[in-house]
């Protein structure tokens, strides 16, 4: 059995900035800890706009506190986001991410995240080219 805490996390290599400021990704669960899936608890920052497009990975994420919008690209439609959200990008779907208040995200990737995954230009994460934290 793991048990990690955010507080163990935090200021350590699994606590992964965007290079952009837009947001910090406290990663609880790896590829290494080898449950076939990786969960991060991720803040975004209000005020920012940030494109993705995880076209490597499956992520579902459930908003537990804040509040912001994704527009789906693929269909134009925006959703709005606060506590007790959940959307799961199951289709690859690029979106933008508006954030009005800092929105405190539970994130789970599959495949998982190795380590220190930063978003390319291109909004995703590459898979097989970064660090893995031990
Ligand atoms: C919701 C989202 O995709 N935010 C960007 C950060 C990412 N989820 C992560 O690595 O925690």
């Amino acid at each position: 059995m793991i048990i990690r805490r955010l507080q163990e996390v935090l200021g350590t290599e699994r606590d992964v900035q965007a290079p952009n400021g837009n947001w910090a990704s406290r990663r609880l669960l790896l590829k290494n800890d080898a449950m076939g899936f990786s969960m991060h608890d991720t803040v975004i920052y209000a005020g920012t706009e940030t494109y993705i497009w995880y076209k490597n990975h499956l992520e579902a994420v459930y908003c537990v506190a804040g509040r912001g919008e994704i527009k789906d690209l693929e269909t134009g439609q925006v959703h709005h986001i606060h506590d007790g959200t959940l959307y799961a990008l199951n289709g690859h779907e690029r979106h933008y991410l508006t954030v009005f208040e800092d929105m405190r995200m539970i994130c789970v990737f599959n495949p998982p995240l190795t380590g220190r995954e930063v978003h390319t230009k291109d909004g995703y994460y590459p898979i097989d080219e970064v660090a893995t934290v031990q």
